[in-house]
């Protein structure tokens, strides 16, 4: 394979209609006779609905249809991903309506779906129909949710529980290890919830094909099949090959798109009822009440130590809020997306989790960038740098000391967690010494004490995580629950003038997939890259797809291209042989030339992908063309790590922070796309940052969203940071083809814990002996620690 794409930086492609203006989003298409929706949300948290009068809407002007809840009562959306109680019996999973006829359970559930002819007049309709509420007490913490006489969500899930959970060394292993520590540090902490704040909103097209009994779904979806298969085999029973899922241009999504909404389905119904295309977008007011949300843990956590520093054990109890309603992979996130990262970069020899998931009052919570794995870094790395500062031991050193050593997972086994996994490759020294040679650690910590001095608060933070991404092993995620396989599919096709259209699962909605996954073709057919083509997210064209998530696309959607790619390669030669009058043994495929070996004669790609379609010219037992389709199932996740070193200088009278430098080592395995990948890591590393610093969801008691608006929800901005300082080490994934590992997360997951740490070191060294600060670390949050 020739290297003169891969770890290039080359421009994105898809860039140029970005940025004109010319991508093509749900809410662009418009289709002849489209009518519009409006969805009726409830304005209270947990209500009682007595009586829905609909009968003077019906009448006003515009008005084609209203759906309420009794008309689909039918119809539930399940969730995507099984566990069971430490007891084995199976999780609540109680209805999920399309729309609410008896009880509402979260601001914004929706009650009716008033179809018009312009959006306008559905809104105006929908504010014309009585909904008779009676309010009910409602809960919104999880903790506080499986408390007897917490008011219950879904009557029939006694104590809000929907599954209690356990992975690790066995509880009374840990306790005895816990028992002989020399040092233990604990820890009470909430690991907020986020919104997702994908820049385009979710928006829905139902289309019904009368003459061809075929529907359509235009959706702002990060996976069109697995939307499909939701929809057809488990909400609304369709016939699958009589439904196209088109995910066109997905304006981010971060997580919250992965998920199959109510509102999809609804509009699919609606399509066929009215015989009229039926178009739903919402609002950004919808969004931060409907769109999935991410984290919301409550956390008590201890490590133990010995004399020297060593971790002999690790002992968790989390309560982790699922929301009203099971979302497709909300289950899977706090579970095996979390418990099983919780071993991190070090050694620790006992490790328990017990885990309690709950329903609360909210909106429904699932994966948001990173998804479990944010969390457990934030937990380990907090632990880690206030250990620390408790023991008065240096932070690095301490992670040094208890680091896995080096393996590559070839000559040296992989490392085998106490927590299920079996990490790939990994040089955990290697980042974070790196790391501090690029913040000159010393001469920080020189003038660190020089500012605490003069009054001035400056901090160090580290982090050094790791994740577990390129989502699949089949086996694997279907032992632990998943009700679907986790493959990828890439095709192939080379057309007869050597002209090659790629055909992926994958979907993207800003990764750069159409360049990255196009310098891999070009690379290993030894073409240019303008001769590929990549095209994604329309299951009539892309014969199967699980979709883009959990850092899975290159992974596992290249590696699949790559199958396909070694399929092509295989009958080029044969072709070869068979013009070049030789054996196939002898024929070897390089920058674009099938050669007989030690020869010069030679046959370029193109010639063998014109052959290819001429039957008559080559072997009998060849079927004509050169188009392949792979599945790709890996043997086991990619484990990116990094280190992430934040500086930050606290205002000592106002509480104010700011960051002053912010370090990242990633190791993604081998890069692709350098540039992409920086991009990634600063996206990853604003959202990191933005939770630990500005960001976060808030309800009130009564279950009202208090900061539902970007009035109030503080998103991170380009200003608040300073520029980031990047640096790579490659270690190769020894499992799959390309040897990369995940990077649409690390900078997500890593980020978050250094900024936190960081403010909590500047404390330290002005004497403030602060243990924690709720997230985000707001001046006035600071600024009531230090008082
Ligand atoms: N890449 C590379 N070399 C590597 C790893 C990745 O060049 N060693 C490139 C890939 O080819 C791809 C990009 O980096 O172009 C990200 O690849 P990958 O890590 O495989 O992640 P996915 O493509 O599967 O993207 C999913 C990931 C997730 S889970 C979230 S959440 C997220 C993210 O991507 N959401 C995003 N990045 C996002 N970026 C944008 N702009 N918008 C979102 O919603």
């Amino acid at each position: 394979m020739s290297n003169k794409f891969i770890g290039k930086s080359i421009k994105r492609i898809e860039d140029k209609r970005f940025t004109t203006g010319k991508g093509r989003y749900t809410d662009d298409i418009v289709l002849p006779g489209m009518t519009h929706a409006y969805m009726l949300r409830s304005p209270y948290a947990h209500a009682r609905i007595n009586r829905i009068d609909t009968s003077e809407a019906e009448t006003m002007e515009g008005v084609v249809a209203i759906i309420t809840g009794e008309e689909v009562s039918h119809y539930s959306v399940p969730c995507g991903w099984q566990v069971n109680f430490k007891n084995g019996d199976t999780m609540k999973e109680p209805p999920h309506p399309l729309l609410v006829k008896d009880k509402v359970r979260h601001v914004g559930d929706a009650v009716a779906m008033v179809i018009a002819e312009t959006r306008e007049q559905a809104q105006d309709a929908a504010e014309a129909i009585i909904v008779d509420y009676e309010v009910l007490p409602a809960v919104v913490n999880a903790a506080e949710a499986v408390k007897d006489g917490a008011p219950l969500v879904h009557d029939d899930v006694p104590n809000n529980i929907c599954f209690d959970w356990e992975i690790g060394n066995p509880k009374a292993e840990v306790d005895e290890a816990m028992d002989g520590a020399h040092h233990i540090t604990s820890l009470e902490f909430v690991n907020q919830r986020l919104s997702p704040n994908a820049m385009e909103p979710r928006s829905y097209i139902g289309h019904y094909d009368s003459v061809y009994d075929k529907y359509t779904l235009y959706t702002s979806t990060q996976n069109p099949h697995l939307i499909r298969l939701l929809m057809c085999a488990f909400v609304l029973g369709l016939p699958e090959h009589k439904v196209r899922v088109v995910g066109p241009d997905v304006g981010g999504g971060f997580g919250s798109k992965i998920y199959h909404y109510t509102e999809e389905a609804l509009v699919t119904v609606a399509a066929k009822k009215i015989n009229r295309p039926v178009k739903w977008t919402e609002t950004r007011s919808e969004a931060f009440q409907t769109d999935a949300h991410g984290r919301d843990h409550v956390t008590h956590a201890e490590m133990g130590f010995d004399a020297a520093g060593k971790i002999v054990g690790l002992r968790i109890k989390t309560f982790a809020n699922l929301g009203a309603y099971l979302s497709t992979f909300s289950t899977a996130v706090p579970t095996y997306l979390h418990g099983t990262l919780l071993q991190g970069l070090y050694t620790t020899p006992k490790i328990h989790l017990d885990m309690t998931c709950a329903f609360t009052h909210t909106t429904a919570v699932d994966a948001y960038r990173g998804a479990g794995r944010p969390e457990a870094t934030y937990l380990l790395e907090r632990l880690m740098d206030l250990a620390a500062h408790e023991m008065d031991m240096d932070p690095a050193e301490l992670r040094l000391k208890n680091f896995i050593p080096p393996f590559d997972g070839v000559e040296q086994p992989g490392y085998q967690t106490n927590v299920a996994l079996q990490y790939d490759s990994g040089n955990y020294h290697g980042v974070l010494e790196r790391g501090l040679q690029m913040l000159g650690y010393e001469d920080f910590r020189k003038a660190q004490q020089e500012a605490a001095q003069t009054g001035k608060l400056l901090g160090v933070g580290f982090s050094t995580y790791i994740e577990a991404c390129g989502i699949a092993p089949s086996a694997v995620v279907g032992s632990l629950g998943a009700r679907a396989g986790l493959y990828e599919v890439g095709q192939v096709r080379v057309q007869p003038t050597g002209k090659v259209s790629v055909f992926t699962g994958a979907h993207s909605h800003g990764q750069g997939h159409e360049t990255t996954f196009a310098q891999v073709v070009a690379d290993r057919l030894g073409i240019p890259m303008e001769d590929v083509d990549i095209i994604h997210g329309d299951s009539d064209t892309v014969a199967f797809g699980m979709g883009t998530y959990g850092s899975r696309s290159l992974a596992v959607g290249g590696s699949a291209i790559m199958k396909s790619l070694d399929k092509i390669i295989e009958k080029g030669a044969k072709i070869a042989a068979h013009k070049l009058e030789c054996s196939e043994e002898d024929i070897v495929f390089a920058d674009g030339k099938f050669t007989v070996t030690g020869t010069d004669r030679s046959l370029g790609f193109g010639d063998i992908a014109l052959t290819a379609y001429v039957p008559h010219v080559y072997p009998q037992n060849l079927e004509p063309g050169l188009d392949f389709s792979s599945f790709y199932d890996p043997k086991n996740f990619t484990y990116p790590y990094g280190c992430h070193i934040c500086v930050v200088e606290v205002d000592k009278e106002t509480g104010e922070t700011k960051v002053k430098r912010f370090i990242a080592v990633d190791d993604v395995g081998t890069v692709i796309n350098p540039m992409i990948v920086d991009g990634q890591i600063h996206g990853g590393l604003a959202q990191g940052i933005g939770q630990a610093l500005m960001e976060g969801v808030e309800y009130d008691e009564t279950g009202q969203l208090i900061n539902g608006s970007y009035m109030d929800y503080t998103m991170p901005r380009a200003d608040d940071f300073p520029m980031f300082e990047l640096d790579r080490q490659e270690t190769p994934c020894p499992h799959n083809p390309l040897g990369v590992k995940g990077a649409g997360e690390a900078g997500c997951i890593g980020s978050t814990p250094a900024a936190v740490n960081a403010v909590i070191d500047a404390l330290w060294s002005g004497g403030f002996k602060v243990k924690d600060i709720k997230m985000p670390l707001t001046s006035e949050r600071v600024w009531r620690a230090m008082n």
